[in-house]
């Protein structure tokens, strides 16, 4: 791939010097009359028809890329605001859309249509206040409604409150791994500082004040279970440089700075196994699968093992390159019933029993 590329690199620098050299002798031949490098009506009609086929293409390749790829786009939202962000995406999608389609059809039929003739001289035509009024009033209308309705979106899934019912986690990032922090009965999470983290002996995972009695029923987990229909409060820590945490199943990312607590919060509205179920992910673990088992037939010809099959869980990712492992700093996410959840947390073992330990 990386050949292909270096190769188009280099044609279109030659092609670039080749069109700079033809350039510099048009303005030499401007003296000598000579103009056979001139456009005349036969290079302007091919380029009039070019135009049409361009459109063409785009067009295909537009089309196909809907067919061939339509189906890696991410699965159905598994928080409750997620859908409220898939539908602003897929009206800014469709306004897109549609507008693209007519304006690249204006643009190329015109560009074919008023390509140059012999002895024909272009039309002065200074301006239209009524035809720039309203090629200006349309996108201002139609922009300044999108960005309301964005803007409103953004205000309800950023209202973060804090209350009784939510769920507090706190997101620590480093590189290149994630940690979780539950807050435990007290539903408070002990004061933490990265000064913490050498004290004992390296348990001290997210660097906690062992002085601040909050802090000794956290539970510190490195796989982050969340139950289903509860709203969760993150608070989003970074021990070393910027890193973002994103949750794309629930169309979710907030950054982690350094020196500073982020905030967002979600509601999951899907289990593991719920989405798991879901036609659309069957066939797309059923791809997936599909890919995997021809490339095992490869491996095991060459002596290797075969590759397990995949099997679908939700991910916190980073997504900030924070350095040379930042590809693989994820974190799986298992959204559960309530009742499993509440039963899984109770196995976890608290900060004040990781220091005695
Ligand atoms: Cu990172």
């Amino acid at each position: 791939m990386t050949a292909v590329i270096l190769f188009a690199i280099l044609v279109l620098v030659g092609v670039a010097i080749w069109q700079i050299t033809k350039i510099f002798e048009l303005s030499q031949l401007r003296e000598t009359k000579d103009d056979s490098q001139v456009a005349n009506d036969k290079d302007n009609n091919w380029n009039g028809q070019l135009m049409f086929v361009f459109l063409v293409f785009i067009y295909f390749i537009t089309i196909y890329s809907f067919w061939k790829w339509g189906d890696v786009l991410l699965p159905e939202a598994a928080s409750e605001h997620g859908q409220e962000v898939d539908r602003l995406m897929w009206i800014s999608f469709a306004l897109i859309f549609f507008v693209q389609t007519i304006t690249q059809a204006l643009l190329h039929y015109f560009s074919y249509q008023y390509r140059g003739r012999k002895d024909q001289k272009a039309l002065f035509y200074a301006d239209n206040d009524k035809l720039e009024f309203i090629w200006t009033i349309i996108p201002v209308i139609t922009l300044a409604g999108l960005i309301m309705y964005g803007l409103f979106t953004w205000t309800s899934i950023m209202n973060i409150e804090e209350n009784d019912e939510a769920l507090v986690v706190e997101l620590y990032a480093q590189q290149f791994n994630w940690k979780a922090r539950y807050a435990g009965a007290d539903r408070v999470l002990g004061d933490a500082n990265v000064r913490f983290l050498q004290d004992f002996d390296g348990l001290n995972l997210v660097g906690i004040d062992a002085s601040d009695p909050n802090g000794l029923d956290d539970v510190i987990v490195q796989e982050l279970h969340l139950p289903k229909g509860r709203e969760v409060i993150f608070k989003m820590r970074s021990q070393d440089v910027l890193h973002s945490a994103y949750m794309p199943h629930f169309r979710a990312q907030m950054n982690c700075v350094p020196g500073m607590i982020t905030e967002f919060a979600f509601t999951p509205s899907m289990t593991t196994e719920e989405m798991r179920q879901t036609a659309d992910m069957t066939a797309k673990v059923n791809k997936i699968n599909k890919i995997r088992f021809e490339n095992s037939k490869t491996l095991i010809a060459n002596g290797e093992e075969a590759l397990d099959p995949y099997q679908f869980d939700f991910l916190l990712l980073c997504n900030k390159i924070c350095g040379a492992s930042h590809y693989n700093m994820q974190m799986k996410i298992v959204v559960e019933e309530e009742k499993d959840f509440n039963n899984w947390l109770a196995q976890q073992t608290t900060f004040a029993q990781t220091i005695q330990q």
